[in-house]
């Protein structure tokens, strides 16, 4: 499987992260975004979206990175994407909102005016968006750290629970 993608992009790395550690092997090819690379007729017809991540199997030609990491995760039976309905709903529901809310509208305005532009030499942050940005930040993070929480709480329950034969959240 060929994999198109842009090296420093959160969007590739969660992609190529995922085939490394399912042991999918995938004939990589970095982009360069800055030069239009995305654009060039060739890649457009892979992806008429012009963006990267973008996968090629065989005659299958697969973009969106969440898309993409779903399909190889469904290569081989693994634990990351188990055959049941309703984790496999919760693991597209975090996706989904990754890419909806955490990504586009908390993350990217922040990691743009403070990063991309100052190593772009693209001008000064707009304060307007940064302060959007932290304030979508912030919403955020806290629905990430509740749920973060919980499944420390569960994965304790668990390490109690092969320790002991207890687990602590229910031992009262
Ligand atoms: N929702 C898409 C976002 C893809 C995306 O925005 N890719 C960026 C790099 S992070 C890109 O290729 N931009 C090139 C362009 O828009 O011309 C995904 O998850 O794959």
């Amino acid at each position: 499987m060929k994999l198109y993608g842009f090296t420093p992009s959160p969007n590739t790395w969660k992609v190529r992260a995922l085939a490394a550690h399912l042991g999918v092997a995938l004939d990589y090819e970095h982009l360069d975004l800055l030069k239009g690379a995305s654009h060039t007729p060739a890649f457009l017809a892979v992806n008429p979206t012009g963006r990267t991540p973008a996968l090629v199997d065989g005659d299958f030609k697969l973009w969106e990175s969440n898309a993409i990491m779903q399909y190889l995760a469904s290569q081989k039976p693994n634990t990351l994407w188990p055959d049941n309905a309703r984790t496999r709903a919760d693991i597209m529901r975090w996706q989904s909102w990754q890419l909806a809310h955490w990504g586009k509208e908390s993350c990217e305005p922040l990691i743009f005016n403070r990063l991309v532009k100052k190593l772009a030499n693209m001008g000064p942050p707009n304060e307007a968006e940064v302060a959007k940005g932290l304030e979508c930040f912030n919403r955020d993070a806290a629905v990430l750290d509740a749920a973060e929480a919980a499944v420390r709480t569960m994965l304790d329950d668990v390490t109690a629970l092969k320790n002991t034969g207890s687990a602590k959240s229910g031992q009262d």
